[in-house]
């Protein structure tokens, strides 16, 4: 059995499990040993990141190489579209969401707590985050694909939506949304395989905010 490291409110541990969900693999998920950032895990993971996977004597760290080799060793359902231009935009929005979305949000998580708080920082985050949104919708109408499947690129941005509305709620985070990124989201909530991950995670993700706001 597939086994990956993950700890429960990871985004990108999330983003893994809406394609583990859709391949319809089993897979035993167990938190890093030693405890995040630890010696002990790094010395299994050496970049200390998480997810890693465990797949017989193969471990694999970065979500979308993990992505890419398990649409790769789990053809089915596809997770990339057919036709070759379509692939490379959806390769293109994939790399938008690790390289500019998220971490965007990244740099704000040290906002989440009030007393560390900095309302002008959240307020620049505001606005540089609005900005990739809408260069978002210019590359969703660009690349067209149809809504009505999963493809690889959909995981991250699915739990990247979600971390961006939770701020909005606890932290107070200004966000523009464009309506295609609006109707994106909608879309994405109705896909089965996001539906099941967001039943087990926005609770926690829910629980992480209340907890530390
Ligand atoms: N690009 C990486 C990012 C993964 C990542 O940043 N994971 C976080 C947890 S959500 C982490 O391990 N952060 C600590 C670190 O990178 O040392 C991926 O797609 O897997």
């Amino acid at each position: 059995m597939l086994k990956i490291y993950a700890i429960p409110v990871s985004l990108y541990c999330a983003k893994l499990r809406i394609l583990l969900r859709h391949k319809g693999v089993q897979w035993e998920e167990v938190p890093p040993p030693g405890g995040y950032g630890s010696d002990v895990y790094k010395a299994i993971v050496p970049s200390g990141n998480l997810p890693a996977l465990h797949d017989g004597d193969l471990l694999l760290t970065d979500s979308e190489a993990i992505a890419e080799y398990l649409n790769e060793t789990q053809p089915w359902p596809a997770m990339l579209p057919s036709e070759v231009t379509l692939r490379a935009k959806s390769r293109a929005l994939g790399r938008f969401h690790d390289t500019r979305l998220e971490p965007e949000l990244r740099r704000i998580f040290g906002q989440i707590r009030p007393d560390t708080r900095d309302a002008d920082v959240v307020g620049r985050a505001g606005d540089a985050i609005s900005g990739h949104l809408s260069v978002l919708a210019k590359l969703l109408v660009d690349a067209d694909l149809p809504r009505d499947q999963l493809y690889l690129c959909d995981c991250g941005f699915a739990i990247t939506f979600e971390w961006l509305a939770s701020f909005e709620k606890h932290v107070g985070l200004a966000l523009n949304w464009p309506d295609e990124v609006r109707q994106y989201r909608m879309d994405l909530a109705r896909l089965p395989s996001i539906a099941a991950e967001y039943a087990d995670y926005l609770p926690k993700l829910e629980a992480y905010m209340k907890d530390n706001t």
